[in-house]
């Protein structure tokens, strides 16, 4: 193991003067010791469809979640963070990665069966981890190919409990045809989840896993990597008897809270252990909320559509880094991405960078008050196969001519079955001023010449790497997937 960040003690934070949670420039947000002897654990819990506005600290109505919002007070709350991606394959597939999901070749949501998945040659995040001595377990879902080749055992993760693929992937689905859903523990199928009752179970039975995991890496001394991907709040919602009906607002309130309960549970579990101040807690959503499920669905907390657009609500989400002692509380509003875990967390606990270009970039000499300037300057936002439909640098958000899905049209579904989905258009290129318009509704283009020249130039240097399928641009950044021709079903293996 490669020698990491020691951590100092919780003292030091009272000589810094950062502890009233305003962010002054030049704070140190991360104060770490390099003679510390406790390499840093990882929690990252990484939610499914969770909006912006689904936790009650950042405004949900009608149900609590104490345990994170005390996690959010207590903790650093990134409030321009912009997942990578707005659906869950591709947003899983730049997490672990740290590059923009086109540059390896992987996009969209993929279907049971996919002939494509991750490519051997990509380092992913519980690769470098465990080159530096760490344990590392995948609890939850992966959705970055289901043939055994691309499975989470095959790509850095120790241990792997849960989905290959999303919960509606599954024989009761509303609208489409798939197979039994598996659950797996490592490279076997463990049991089904075939019936709605198997659903409501899988909070519990992720909770408890993590529980048991973490226990045992702190028995053994081990510092671990824990990917957390938990099953909810993606359709079809199961919550265990502990809290169904405990809300009083509905079925995706209970979620929520069950939910909470996790993350808190997973907490304490640390604190029990003593080793929650050597321990980073990362709290963040894959993509917004899936609107056209109505009651179903979460809150994007006003900004605009959801899911599966490039549009705020389907990327902006809450982040919060926890570790009592050493991050204090505070807000940072400057950009950040997904896509910038990675190299952070290899810098954190001092894993070797991957060696194929990433896009992700490193924050901690930002956060450890080491540099002063933040390391993100503009992100860059591609959908479907190839498509830059948006870059921004965090307050100006360029939108390119493309065509979308919305949830504006019609009238949304109610209790697991799905609304229609409308179709609108952008036209023409457009700005949204988003310290004034975080909801993206006013077109500002032609009033920020110079800003709009930045971005133009952004959106061409992207494009000359990354390629385009809106303007036809083919780039020379993009590696290919991996690829099994005998790609087949779960089911059937
Ligand atoms: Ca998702």
């Amino acid at each position: 193991m490669r020698p990491s960040f020691l951590l100092a003690g919780i003292g030091s934070f009272a000589a810094l003067g950062c502890t009233n949670g305003s962010h002054n420039p030049g704070d140190a947000f991360l104060t770490l010791d390099k003679n510390a002897e406790k390499p840093v654990n990882i929690v990252l819990f990484y939610l499914d469809d969770s909006g912006f506005a689904d936790f009650s600290f950042n405004g949900a109505v009608g149900y609590t979640t104490p345990n994170v919002d005390r996690m959010a007070m207590d903790g650093l709350r990134f409030t321009n963070y912009y997942t990578a991606q707005p659906i869950s394959g591709a947003s899983r597939s730049a997490l672990v990665t740290g590059c923009y999901s086109n540059r390896i070749g992987l996009t969209g949501a993929p279907m049971n069966g996919s002939p494509i998945g991750l490519a051997e040659e990509e380092e992913t995040i519980g690769e470098i981890m465990q080159a530096n001595g760490y344990s590392t377990a995948l609890i939850g879902k992966w959705h970055i190919g289901d043939a055994e080749m691309f499975l989470p055992p095959h790509h850095g993760f120790d241990e792997w409990f849960g989905l290959p693929y999303s919960n509606d992937m599954w024989p009761n689905h509303p609208t489409m045809k798939f197979p039994r859903l598996p659950l797996y523990d490592g490279l076997e199928v463990s049991r089904y989840i075939d019936t709605y009752d198997d659903m409501d179970q899988l909070t519990t039975m992720y909770t408890e896993r993590a529980v048991d995991y973490i226990t045992r890496q702190a028995k053994a001394d081990k510092p671990f990597f824990l990917y957390f991907a938990e099953a909810m709040p993606h359709v079809p919602l199961g919550v265990s008897d502990k809290f169904r009906g405990k809300s009083g607002a509905g079925l995706y309130s209970d979620v929520m809270m069950e939910l909470d309960w996790s993350i808190g549970t997973v907490r304490q579990t640390l604190e029990d252990l003593g080793i929650a101040e050597n321990t980073l807690i990362i709290i963040t959503s894959d993509n917004g909320p899936w609107s056209n499920y109505g009651n179903h669905a979460g809150s994007s907390g006003g900004y605009r559509e959801g899911k599966s657009t490039t549009f705020n609500g389907g990327l902006r989400v809450p982040c919060i880094f926890y570790m009592p002692g050493h991050i204090r509380e505070g807000i940072c509003n400057d950009l950040i991405s997904s896509i910038d875990f990675l190299p952070t967390l290899a810098s954190l606990t001092g894993a070797q960078q991957p060696k194929r270009k990433i896009d992700g970039v490193d924050f901690l000499p930002y956060l450890t008050g080491q540099t002063k300037e933040a390391p993100r300057k503009y992100l860059c936002f591609y959908f479907r196969t190839n498509s830059l439909e948006a870059v921004t640098d965090g307050q100006f958000k360029m939108v390119f001519p493309h065509t979308y899905q919305s949830y504006e049209v019609y009238a949304p579904g109610m209790d697991g079955q799905p609304g229609h989905l409308g179709r609108k258009e952008v036209t023409e290129t457009e700005l949204y001023n988003l310290r004034q318009d975080p909801g993206e509704r006013r077109n500002v283009m032609g009033l920020y010449p110079e800003k709009e020249a930045e971005l133009l130039k952004v959106a061409d240097e992207i494009r000359a790497d990354l390629g385009d399928d809106q303007t036809g641009v083919e780039g020379t950044g993009r590696r290919a997937p991996g690829r099994d021709p005998g790609s087949v079903p779960p089911q059937a293996r």
